[in-house]
């Protein structure tokens, strides 16, 4: 990772002009009664995971194209998370996926963090893939399902294996897991709808119980893929119902691409938190599918809107949720694509802290559209980068994180040091 010398030898080019930036916004902010630096303050605060599985190059069932420098082992995942920590300053966490991250000695892992900086976010369990060590050496298949199989022993296995996970993240010290099913059917008459949802609802019942004190488990839904008729936790409202069969511990996580075309994912995030089951986010965008895109690269105001819909359950201040971004980089190079999406998250979150709420309410108490509408895009319409580079400075990362990487030569170090061939566990 790159240290604070280097950061700031990085900085000091740009400094000057970004102090003038700043103020030039600063001051056309306060004519509209609104303050850059309760901005920059929050944005200081604000951190954005980084998934495990995402450090490596992703691919899709027509092919995959190794980056080189792909990191072979956690410890390595971890060193590219901190490399990117240290650009950005908002990646402060990891979140692990098991078993594709599987550690011989959690202890030795949570120092390794710790010495740089980086803490573990939520667990990710996997029963999605047969692995042997998950899936009594082979005797019992995920074929057909996990916590929904018709097969109570494949159901007692995946139980088992969300409890694995979460006994290493209390190891690792996280505080939370999240459960993503692929279970469903491709075939009307496959199974039935209900058997299936009431399987998982007690399997995840069973695993809420295994829950230490202060943890909370993320049920995350998803319309279609790897199931291609129907999934059992298939949306909002199939993930509501099974957080709230699990217990009060367990909330929904809205994975951005998990939405089937124009769903208004905004008020599904508003429909979460008005009753509280909401619990945090993969970020990522998309046109098509579950396309795993750079963040903000295709709907930067959908994902502004969201960001306005959570200080809005906030009343103003952002709720503490699990923000972590769930990507899969098959062309670009993943700590680059991981700079602009955590860019494009905390633009989108600065932007939504400038919108006059209180002007908002009055429009819209009064039927004006149009005034409504003026107020969110004129905070959507600002050029917020200043602020966000600025809150990036102040601690301690680089104010042009892209090219600080690019000058960093860090690519071509780890592809001297890992091979080109190297490849990452994950997706
Ligand atoms: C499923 C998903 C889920 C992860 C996986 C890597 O599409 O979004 O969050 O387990 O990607
Ligand atoms: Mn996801």
């Amino acid at each position: 990772m790159l240290t604070p010398d280097q950061i700031a030898e990085h900085n000091k080019a740009l400094e000057t002009d970004l102090a003038v930036d700043v103020e030039h916004l600063s001051s056309s902010l306060e004519r509209s009664g609104r303050s850059a630096e309760s901005t920059i303050a929050a944005l200081a605060a604000f951190s954005v995971a980084a998934p495990s599985w995402a450090v490596g190059t992703g691919g899709t069932r027509f092919g995959r194209f190794p980056i080189g420098g792909e990191p072979r082992t956690t410890e390595e995942k971890i060193d590219d998370v901190a490399m990117l920590n240290s650009l950005t300053a908002s990646n402060g966490s990891i979140s692990l996926h098991v078993p594709w991250d599987l550690p011989d000695d959690p202890a030795g892992l949570k120092e390794y963090a710790v010495d740089r900086g980086i803490w573990f976010d939520a667990m990710n369990s996997n029963t999605f893939q047969d692995n042997p060590s998950t899936t009594d050496d082979g005797r019992l298949t995920y074929k057909f399902g996990s916590l929904a199989n018709s097969d109570k022993a494949v159901r007692d296995v995946a139980v088992e294996h969300n409890k694995e996970v979460i006994d290493l993240g209390v190891e690792l010290g996280s505080k939370a897991l999240t459960v993503w099913l692929a279970d469903g059917i491709n075939h009307p008459g496959q199974a039935d709808h209900r058997v299936q949802f009431e399987h998982v609802a007690e399997g995840l019942s069973a695993i809420h119980a295994h829950l230490p004190s202060g943890w909370q488990m993320y049920t995350e839904h998803k319309p279609y893929e790897p199931a291609f008729y129907a999934t059992v936790n298939f949306d909002w409202g199939s993930s509501l119902l099974l957080a709230q069969a699990a217990g009060p511990k367990a909330s929904c996580l809205v994975d951005l691409g998990h939405h089937l075309p124009n769903a208004n994912i905004e008020q599904v995030v508003s429909r979460l938190a008005m009753v509280d089951r909401l619990g945090g986010f993969h970020f990522n965008d998309s046109k098509y599918g579950d396309d795993d895109l750079t963040t903000g690269s295709i709907k930067p105001f959908q994902l502004f809107l969201i960001f306005c819909e959570l200080l809005r359950a906030g009343e103003g201040s952002l709720p503490e949720l699990a923000y972590m971004i769930d990507q899969s980089h098959n062309i670009k190079d993943p700590l680059e694509d991981l700079i602009q999406s955590t860019e494009a998250v905390c633009v989108a979150y600065a932007q939504a802290l400038l919108v006059d709420r209180d002007a908002l309410t009055d429009a819209q108490e009064v039927n004006d559209a149009t005034q409504g509408q003026e107020i969110l895009q004129g905070a959507f319409r600002t050029d917020v980068r200043p602020l966000v580079a600025e809150a990036r400075r102040r601690g301690g990362g680089a104010i042009a994180p892209l090219a600080g990487y690019r000058d960093s030569g860090y690519r071509a170090e780890i592809i001297e040091e890992r091979g080109s061939e190297s490849v990452a566990t994950g997706l």
